[in-house]
């Protein structure tokens, strides 16, 4: 059975794409299936552990995080087809200059998840695209802070027993698997949909004694199981790589929550919105979903800052409008 390619998927849009908006988001499939080599290949080649550095997180940076960064860096830089980059490991954003009229910025987490590389669990890129006026100044952040609802495409790599691209372009979502042998990503779902319904959530229990009321009472009714309010007992699952919980919610359903805690309020959270919030927010809807921050929907934030954090609750939409209302 012959498979539809991510190339073959790239030029038979529903809605045309622009040639250069194609060669963004193939350069990034390309780029994510190296890395996903680099990644299988960690231990032999020492490239494993920490870099010894820190991103603007103030987070100890895995070498894995900067060659990753780098890789979709020297993968873009040349073909004129972006106007910038902006990445969780760069404080500023990275103009490029070689075509005048190019529009499109590419934002992306390179390995999110990364403390479960040394562990070999899943991790994964997650990346957006954005469109500015061609000639804007990328070295600046202004032209980076749009809303959620502005990406023109979003999606993730996710390196696990299968190395997968999740992809939306306003067109629900599609799931692409590499093929080891051609190196393709060959469309494997289409069209993927969460059930309104769940019997799962996501969310670090560690955290609990810093949760603020609505949360505690969310997941409280949730752990009362078929005793309580909820009348249902319900399962947890938490793989600390929001590409894998994500994806495990798009594949079978569930809610996720990374909610604002004592620990994290003055951050504002702990994911960041423009690389990791917006562009799952917006698969996550695309594929019927919600994603809200408990008080307002994630893609209508106005940013305000490139490394922004949100507080992120996203997935089923019923269970997703319950935690929601708690907070009301
Ligand atoms: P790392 O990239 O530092 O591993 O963080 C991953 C992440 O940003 C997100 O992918 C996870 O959902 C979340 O952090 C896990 O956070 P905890 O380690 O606090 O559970």
């Amino acid at each position: 059975m012959s498979r539809l390619t991510f190339t073959r998927w790239l030029q038979q849009s529903p809605v045309p794409l622009p040639q250069d908006l194609i060669q963004t988001l193939q350069i990034t499939a390309d780029c994510c299936r190296d890395i996903s080599a680099a990644i299988a290949r960690g231990a032999l080649t020492g490239m494993l552990g920490q870099a010894g550095s820190e991103n603007i997180q103030g987070e100890d940076q895995k070498k894995l995080d900067v060659i990753s960064n780098d890789m979709l860096l020297a993968a873009h830089a040349q073909g004129g087809h972006l106007a910038g980059m902006a990445s969780e490991e760069m404080d500023d954003p990275f103009p490029v200059t070689t075509h005048a009229n190019s529009r499109y910025l590419l934002l992306f987490d390179p390995l999110d998840g990364s403390s479960n590389i040394d562990i070999n669990a899943p991790v994964g890129t997650i990346f957006s695209v954005l469109e500015t006026t061609p000639g804007s100044n990328t070295a600046e952040v202004t032209p980076f802070l749009q809303p959620g609802t502005a990406q023109v495409a979003a999606g993730y790599a996710i390196y696990g027993p299968a190395t997968q691209l999740i992809i939306t372009v306003g067109h629900g979502v599609d799931a692409f698997t590499l093929d080891p042998d051609s190196g393709e990503f060959l469309l494997t779902t289409s069209g993927m949909k969460i059930p309104e319904e769940t019997q799962e959530f996501a969310i670090n229990m560690s955290n609990q004694r810093h949760w603020e009321a609505p949360v505690q009472r969310y997941v409280g009714e949730l752990l009362e199981g078929k005793a309580g309010v909820r009348g249902k007992d319900f399962n947890m699952r938490w793989v600390a790589a929001m590409v894998a919980d994500v994806h495990r919610i798009l594949t079978r359903g569930g809610v996720f929550l990374y909610p604002l805690d004592s620990k994290t309020a003055s951050k504002g959270g702990k994911l960041r919105l423009m690389y990791e919030a917006n562009p799952m927010a917006w698969l996550v809807e695309q594929a019927g979903g919600s994603a809200t921050t408990g008080l307002v929907r994630i893609l209508d934030i106005a940013p305000t800052g490139l490394h922004q954090r949100v507080p992120v609750i996203l997935g089923a939409r019923t269970e997703v409008e319950r935690a929601t209302s708690y907070h009301a």
